[in-house]
């Protein structure tokens, strides 16, 4: 596999990807008191520091947007401090790193929530999902339907948000489109039944997502500025095509950096729903970075078809910090334990060795 393009340099705004393999976001709950980031995270980008671009685990713009136990967050000075020692680590050894701005909307629980309040969401409709939350899994709370003045509130959380992101020394921010939290909770008709400005046709369910990715992009520039978006995982949506052609068409006009994009149902097959990638990528116009289920063979063969330009790479960066060397080498992969994935501490999460260690074991 060495000498093809998915390991040479790329381009992406003003930096210099090594290659084409990113990071993807992982949510490992381990932030520390005040939902800050510790020194254990630093160790653990940077042991992964070879990949391309790390795109970091999703980081609530505010306590409201938080919906699982010990996520970092990016709203305190000092959760800025703790992700400065995460962006030191990772620039010290080479590596790019854009932070993930999240806000999971209804799906959260009010033990998590500011004051014991209900989880917010474009409607009142409660899914069928469980959090994280007091240390087990338990159902989302039933959440309220934002007023519509409480909508630009939020936009301003994502932009102090993104500011936070780069004062604390990140490359840029991924704005969390995807996967059924707030902005795709908008953006989809399964949790938007709004009949104001922000709910209704295409245009009005967009008006959020575009409206924070132009508040982000406005705050850090757009070529530090991305977005992640999966059109049919998550919320059900009876138009995902039209919806996210619209989406992705308008983030092209605001030149952004990237769209990254969960093609298919997480952990499905990737057949199953008919929807047209292609369309998506051409409606954007600039890096399209495609996950979900990818291995290198499947990667190179969508490099050279000109469907993607990058690839993001989730699960298999867990059990492998070396990844990119183990895909260029045909390293057979690590496997991931399932039971240290979501808390804990240093037990799988930066004991999974390299190949180096490996063999001088
Ligand atoms: C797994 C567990 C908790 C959160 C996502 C942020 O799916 C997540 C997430 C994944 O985007």
């Amino acid at each position: 596999m060495t000498g093809n393009a998915l390991f040479e340099p790329y381009t992406l705004g003003a930096l210099t990807l090594s290659n084409r393999i990113v990071m993807a976001p992982l949510t490992r709950n381990r932030a520390g008191a005040g939902f800050v980031p510790g020194d254990i995270a630093a160790k653990y980008y940077s042991q992964r520091a070879t990949a391309g671009l790390i795109i970091s685990e999703g980081a609530q713009i505010s306590q409201q947007g938080q919906g699982y136990q010990d996520t970092p967050g990016i709203y305190t000075q000092a959760q800025i401090d703790g992700w400065r020692k995460v962006t030191d680590a990772v620039h010290s050894k080479g590596g790019h790193i854009f932070l993930q701005l999240w806000h999971v909307g209804r799906v959260s629980h009010v033990d998590l929530q500011p004051n014991g309040q209900a989880p917010v969401a474009p409607s009142a409709i409660k899914p069928e999902t469980k959090v994280f939350v007091n240390n087990s899994f338990a159902d989302v709370s039933e959440p309220r339907a934002l007023e519509f003045d409480e909508i630009p509130g939020i936009v301003a959380d994502f932009r102090r948000a993104a500011a936070n992101a780069i004062a604390a020394g990140f490359d840029g921010v991924e704005v969390h489109g995807a996967n059924g939290y707030l902005l795709e909770q908008f953006a989809k008709d399964g949790s938007n039944t709004r009949t104001d400005a922000y709910g209704g046709s295409v245009e009005h369910r967009a008006r959020m997502i575009l409206e924070v990715t132009a508040a982000v992009a406005a705050e850090v520039g757009a070529e530090r500025t991305g977005v992640r978006i999966s059109p049919v995982n998550g919320v059900t949506s009876t138009d995902p095509q039209a919806q996210f052609n619209y989406i992705a068409e308008k983030l092209g006009q605001m030149g952004i950096a990237y769209l990254h994009v969960v093609e298919s149902a997480t952990g499905g097959s990737q057949e199953v729903v008919p929807f047209s990638y292609a369309d998506l990528r051409a409606k954007f116009g600039n890096t399209y970075i495609a996950n979900n289920g990818y291995d290198v063979e499947r990667a190179v063969s969508r490099l050279t078809q000109g469907a993607a330009d990058l690839f993001s790479f989730g699960r298999p960066f867990i059990a492998n910090p070396d990844l990119v060397e183990r895909l260029k080498t045909a390293v057979p992969l690590a496997e991931v334990n399932p039971a240290t994935i979501y808390g804990g501490g240093a037990e799988g999460y930066t004991d999974y060795p390299s190949i180096a260690a490996v063999s001088c074991a």
